[in-house]
């Protein structure tokens, strides 16, 4: 089978080739990736001589490339995006052509070459927020209400796929998963950023008053529920994946990360809030549960603690990673290097 993975050098797109390498080795897997700056060949160089696994540098923007990689391929697993909020915030351009312009080039291309699967990768961000006194939570029906330049270009793309199902009966299946965490994640993200800071003993900058609440899925566990949507998920269905099932507030995640690392809480500082900040995200992921008879496999604090060990382990990585463009972004961020 061949699998074409878009966005496969970022952060779960890597994970996820690594994982079906290991778990389906006599598959085909094309990675096609513009190589951004959250784009990073170093999370695949454990297989880049695997003859099953191969790279195309190339923008899903680009009709010719996408048409190119596209031939013979079976399956579509769909990862490439612009993905921090942050910086759609400071450039929401990029979002769009990225995030709807791409996933429409891909669905035209995935339609001609006949493909059997395209599974689309989302995000609970789409929903909106919720409010932190009630106890609501989003599943699969909830209607979109997207709040942010890159939250509103993901409910595009969403809309999008849906639609080539329904005018064309492209057969798609769609995920929205909920925060993902673990290794080679860009330490632009809240808990690589806290964890590394913490590691060169820098502040961890806190959001407003801390108290924003997301739902935490390990990156493994994620992969995990798309390989069982990809064998047994129904054509044109949503299935929402999260990672908990009570809520847990960034102040008590950077506690947690702070206790584990034996740091004290001196280390929290905070800094002006991020405008349109979402104050809750909550996912019933009941359904990936009951029909495909999926869950996490291991609890937050205990996936904490393996991923710190990663941060721990693999310095050099994320040490190469804050250079450069990072520096120059942190600087814009927050005010500070
Ligand atoms: P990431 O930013 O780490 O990686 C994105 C990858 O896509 C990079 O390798 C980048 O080079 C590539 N890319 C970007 N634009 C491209 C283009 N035009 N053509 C080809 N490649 C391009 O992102 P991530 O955290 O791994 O997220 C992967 C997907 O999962 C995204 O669609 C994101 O919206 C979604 N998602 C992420 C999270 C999360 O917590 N990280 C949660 C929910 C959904
Ligand atoms: O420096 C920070 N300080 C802080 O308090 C950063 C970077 C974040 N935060 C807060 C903002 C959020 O409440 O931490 C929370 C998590 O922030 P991010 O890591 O930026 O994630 P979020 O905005 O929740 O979006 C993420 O989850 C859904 C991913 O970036 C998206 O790609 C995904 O779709």
């Amino acid at each position: 089978m061949k699998i074409l993975v878009t966005g496969g050098a970022g952060f779960i797109g890597s994970n996820f080739i690594l994982y079906w390498l290991k778990n389906h080795p006599g598959d085909l897997i094309v990675n096609l990736d513009k190589l951004t700056y959250a784009g990073n060949l170093e999370n695949l160089k454990s297989i880049k001589d695997n003859k099953n696994y191969s790279f195309v540098h190339g923008d899903i923007c680009d009709k010719s490339v996408v048409d190119r990689v596209m031939e013979g391929t079976d399956i579509v697993v769909h990862f490439a995006a612009e993905s921090h909020v942050d910086r759609s915030i400071i450039n929401p351009s990029d979002f769009v052509k990225a995030n709807v312009l791409g996933t429409q080039v891909l669905l035209d291309s995935a339609l001609k070459n006949k493909v059997k699967k395209f599974h689309h990768i989302s995000t609970d961000e789409v929903y909106g927020s919720l409010k932190l006194e009630d106890k609501s939570t989003f599943n699969e029906r909830t209607s979109y209400n997207p709040r942010s330049p890159y939250a509103a270009s993901k409910a595009g793309s969403d809309h999008l796929v849906r639609a080539y199902y329904t005018t064309y009966g492209l057969p798609i299946t769609i995920s929205n998963c909920s925060n993902n965490f673990g290794p080679y994640q860009f330490p632009e993200k809240f808990i690589p950023l806290a964890i590394t800071n913490l590691l060169e003993n820098k502040k961890v900058p806190v959001y407003g008053d801390g108290l924003y609440v997301r739902d935490w899925l390990y990156v493994e566990d994620h992969c995990r529920a798309i390989d069982l949507i990809l064998e047994k998920g129904n054509e044109g269905e949503t299935y929402c994946i999260g990672g908990l099932t009570e809520d847990i507030n960034n102040l008590e995640v950077i506690k947690k990360i702070l206790k584990i690392l034996g740091k004290g809480e001196d280390m929290i500082e905070f800094v002006k809030d991020r405008p349109g900040h979402d104050r809750r995200y909550a996912l019933d992921w009941s359904k990936i549960k009951n029909e495909l008879g999926w869950e996490p496999l291991y609890g937050f604090e205990e996936w904490l603690r393996k991923t710190i060990d990663w941060y721990k382990q693999n310095q050099d990585w994320w040490k190469n990673v804050k250079r450069g463009e990072y520096k120059n972004y942190y600087k814009k961020q927050y005010g500070t290097e």
